[in-house]
């Protein structure tokens, strides 16, 4: 006899999928099944009889006939998952008209999270919708699709619409939504803010296909006709209330992005559930973190690279499997996909940028070095790590205080007694040139006695907290905060004029500069409220994406609260970017300079407002190692401002990891030491001479570089490129860059190799085709794209400047106010053919209107033919000094005989052929103009 599963996967099956609409339905439908199945060999045949389709009570679905299923042998790779849900079983397979193949290695290893090829699995063309009609306006396609069958979750919608949108050549939305009653939709990113450049007459990158008779959409690259995504009947499509549903195969498996996630910088598509709901969790694999960015990009077999981004902001499971292939699976809104056709990955960038917006411009202070922890539980200890820092002269712009200055660690206050002097403190700060950040938490105390605390009753006087779906109150819960927390509803009108009155009162009681915004997940010490949540539709939705405990309010809110646009369910992902977006108002309206606003968590968008740290990460080298590819996904979603808390958050550090840390956190592109107070003190001088050594080393490199790294941001702002920049961005067509993610690059020229294994003085890195210059020795290599080994001595970490390449930088101070007194200096690079580019951007650093006002300075340098010069990029006025005291070439070949400033005077500088450097000190060059320093060699 043949097995059951050969039975159910080929043929008797055909005929016998059921899904029914009511689960009491279901149960009875089920329990009949049973009997008839002790009683009947064949399962499917027994079933099919009692169901009619006229039958009131048991109405079937699924009202297809014989031929209308293809079962085949559909490999493993291709099985899309038709029983997310836990406890599949072959009725409950059956029942659904999908293919149940109970597996011999099914994955028994008890983890909730690891994914296999699933035991129910949907037939090729499982029926779902069809097109009724379509049109083409333009070249914009826009159709009707009707259900065919019910899918076996609540409220299908009946008849939904797949509309086009060409925003440019290379950028196509793609909606799908029910026309008849609008659903949610996230109210960030803002699409009024779309200035997309109408290219209406050139000609596509995209072409966009459906096929009539079943739903889903493909896209193809219009230039080599390869499918970048292929929905039409893959997996199963749904589309109901609380269940959306679209599988499509992919063209490649060098898949990045869907963050927040601890996971390596490629993707590994072999059955990977990445699930997103923003929750307060410390970073561990396979699990929901603290943000949610439903966007990846891919690099096709040809090189070229696409983009993708599903802007859904419930919680949704994305699933990667080895087709390869991708399932987006949520529970609320609807299908909004942005496709952004590249070709390069820096295309895809900024194409996708120009949709979610441009990273915010970070005042020059923020690139500098800051300093927190946990529980310095007074002003006078602040001051000591303060002074002990700056007394190492280890440079370091910005002090930071966590809860513990607060009073009652509520928000908008500051603790009389041991933070007494804080506002003093915080002058001080400003005389030594330096900046001060405190954190504010989302929740706002709820239960000081009236009158007293001017945060909460202003709060309930304006209605501006989330509510309650019962009590139509405040929602309560509990944070930091004594016994009870309500929370600021950044939808509602009045919360940006509120945020701004409660952070302009404490400005006025102490200055501070910039805003760390912490628990906006937001997080709950409750799952919901005291006594939970009620059963609802929201708590309970019939589908749970896998998030942690599998309860959505699990250290959250209940999912009915009320926002003023919305429900918590359809807000909640957004929500810590909605208290970003009123905290940069705010800081704005109030220091007329450049905010400065880092948030744990993050959506699509964030970094327009805000930069990210990657929240509570362990104090072990394995976070250590795991912190480049997510600093690195984060460059992908546009918040280029990131790091990892230097040295470890939890648990104790070690002199040997700090030591590493310390000189890795120097090239994050956000810069910060904090620890956590239940553990041993880890600012740098707390961590002895060799973390001292390391880390002023390190930090100087960074400072020398800074003019450099600002010229990064100032390009992430205006275009969208990243700062921290993975190996594949710069070398797409080299596959062996595309699993890359324990070195990384600023820019283009400055390639970042740390060592993250303890007891080790030497790193094994793969250097990318062509010349490269170790930074220290000046030492030239000439990679044909392989591995070396380099010297990592304790207190060094390895750099590599890439041939062709000219950095500006500045000779480095202990803060930036010191270090941009400095004159400049660039570091040429030179490639084979002796050529090299780079750029300055340079203004004073944190106005607001800079830009606007042409108050800076873009330049562009180049070396040809041993001459250096200086051009403008874009015209500006910025008036104060510029100088550039120094110029130093890597890789001069020839012994170098005279050196001229502006083709006539001869100047000094020195040659030193054993290293092909060719150094030129003591320059009072005006950067502002034109000039040439050329170089000639000996006869
Ligand atoms: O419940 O403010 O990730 O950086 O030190 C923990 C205290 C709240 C979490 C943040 C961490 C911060 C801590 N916060």
């Amino acid at each position: 006899m043949i097995t059951i599963k050969n039975v159910l996967c080929n043929q008797l099956v055909k005929r016998c999928s059921f899904a029914l609409r009511s689960s009491e339905i279901r149960f009875l439908f089920m329990l009949f099944t049973m009997i008839v199945t002790l009683t009947l060999v064949t399962v499917v045949h027994a079933v099919i009889h009692v169901q009619s389709p006229s039958d009131p009570v048991l109405r079937t679905s699924f009202t297809i006939d014989d031929n209308e299923l293809e079962f085949g042998n559909i490999p493993k790779a291709l099985r899309f998952d038709c029983h997310p849900e836990d406890g599949a079983s072959q009725l409950s397979c059956t029942n659904r008209g999908c293919c149940w193949d109970p597996m011999d290695d099914v994955n028994d290893s008890g983890n909730l999270y690891a994914l296999d090829a699933p035991v129910c699995y949907y037939p090729e063309n499982w029926p779902s919708y069809e097109f009724i009609n379509s049109t083409i306006e333009g070249k914009d396609f826009s159709g009707f699709l009707t259900r065919k069958v019910k899918s076996f979750y609540n409220n299908d919608i009946p008849i939904i619409k797949m509309e086009t949108t060409t925003l440019s050549h290379s950028i196509l939305r793609v909606k799908i939504h029910d026309p008849q009653s609008p659903r949610y939709e996230p109210p960030w990113p803002v699409k009024s803010n779309w200035k997309i450049s109408n290219v209406k007459d050139s000609s596509p990158k995209y072409i966009f296909q459906t096929d009539s008779s079943r739903p889903g959409f493909a896209i193809k690259r219009a230039a080599d006709n390869n499918t970048i995504f292929d929905a039409i009947g893959k997996g199963g499509f749904i589309f109901s209330d609380q269940f959306l549903q679209i599988s499509s195969l992919l063209p490649s498996h060098n898949v990045y992005g869907l963050g927040e996630h601890r996971t390596r910088l490629k993707l590994n598509t072999n059955w990977n559930s990445f699930t997103m709901f923003n929750k307060d969790q410390p970073p561990t694999e396979r699990v929901n973190l603290y943000s949610s960015h439903p966007f990846y990009i891919v690099i096709e077999e040809s090189g070229d690279c696409h983009g993708v981004l599903f802007l859904n902001s419930n919680a949704m499971d994305i699933i990667l499997q080895p087709a390869p292939a991708i399932t987006f699976r949520t529970i609320g809104g609807i299908f909004d996909f942005y496709f952004f056709m590249g070709p390069t990955p820096a295309d895809v960038l900024r194409q996708y940028a120009e949709v979610v917006g441009k990273p915010f411009f970070p005042p020059y202070w923020s690139l500098g070095f800051h300093l927190c922890q946990l529980g310095y539980g007074s002003v006078s200890k602040t001051r000591e790590v303060w002074n002990r820092t700056r007394n190492a002269r280890i440079p370091f712009d910005t002090q930071w205080n966590d809860i513990d200055y607060m009073e009652n660690r509520n928000d908008f206050t500051y603790d009389k007694k041991n933070f007494k002097d804080l506002p003093q403190f915080v002058d001080e700060i400003h005389l030594a040139g330096m900046h001060y950040i405190p954190m504010i938490d989302a929740g706002i105390a709820a239960a000081e006695k009236a009158g007293t605390y001017l945060p909460y009753d202003e709060g309930l006087r304006d209605d501006v907290f989330v509510k309650d779906a019962e009590t139509n109150q405040p929602f309560i819960g509990k944070v930091w905060n004594p016994i009870a927390t309500v929370w600021p509803d950044f939808t509602h009108p009045k919360s940006a004029m509120y945020y701004f009155r409660m952070l302009k009162t404490m400005h006025d009681m102490f200055a501070f500069d910039g805003l760390w915004i912490d628990m906006n997940e937001p997080s709950n010490f409750l799952n919901g409220k005291v006594n939970g949540c009620t059963y609802n539709k929201f708590d309970y939705p019939q589908y749970v994406p896998h998030v942690v405990d599998r309860l959505l309010a699990t250290k959250t809110l209940c999912m009915n609260a009320k926002h003023h646009l919305d429900s918590h369910y359809n807000l909640h992902n957004t929500y810590g970017t909605g208290q970003a977006i009123v905290s940069n108002l705010a800081m704005k309206k109030i220091r007329m300079k450049r905010p400065f606003i880092i948030s744990r968590a993050t959506w699509e968008g964030a970094g327009h407002y805000a930069g990210h740290w990657t929240g509570d990460v362990y104090s072990s080298w394995h976070d250590l190692r795991m912190s480049i590819p997510e600093v690195l996904a984060y460059s992908l979603f546009q918040v280029p401002m990131v790091g990892a808390d230097i040295c470890g958050f939890d648990g104790n550090t070690s002199v040997p990891l700090c030591n590493r840390w310390v000189q890795l956190g120097a090239f994050y592109p956000f810069a910060r030491n904090h620890n956590s107070d239940d553990t041993i003190v880890q600012d740098p001088v707390a961590m002895g001479a060799l973390v001292v050594k390391s880390a002023r080393k390190a930090l100087l490199i960074r400072y020398r570089f800074l003019p450099y790294l600002y010229t990064l941001f100032f390009k992430a702002h205006k275009f969208g490129d990243t700062v921290a920049r993975p190996l594949f961005v710069e070398f797409t067509n080299d596959k062996n860059t595309y699993n890359i993610d324990k070195q990384f690059l600023w820019g283009k020229s400055l390639m970042i190799i740390p060592v993250l294994e303890e007891n080790k003085v030497e790193v094994t890195a793969y250097i990318p085709p062509g010349p490269w210059y170790d930074f220290y020795t000046k030492a030239f290599i000439s990679s044909t794209g392989k591995n070396f080994t380099l010297k990592a001595p304790l207190d060094t970490i390895p750099l590599m400047i890439r041939g062709g390449s000219i950095l500006p930088g500045q000779t480095p101070n202990v803060t930036t106010t010191l270090s941009r007194k400095n004159k400049f200096e660039l570091l040429v690079a030179l490639d084979y053919k002796g050529l090299a580019t780079g750029e300055l951007y340079w203004d004073d650093g944190d106005s607001l209107d800079s830009l606007e006002k042409q108050q800076f300075r873009w330049l562009n340098f180049t070396v040809k033919g041993q001459k250096l010069r200086n051009r403008e990029v874009e015209k500006g006025n910025f008036s104060q000094h510029m100088i550039l005291g120094r110029v130093s070439v890597m890789g001069v070949s020839r012994k170098v005989h005279r050196v001229f400033l502006n083709d006539n005077s001869s100047i000094p500088f020195t040659y030193d052929i054993s290293r092909l450097y060719l150094n030129v000190k003591g320059l009072y060059v005006d950067l502002k103009r034109k000039f040439t320093l050329s170089w000639a060699f000996e006869e």
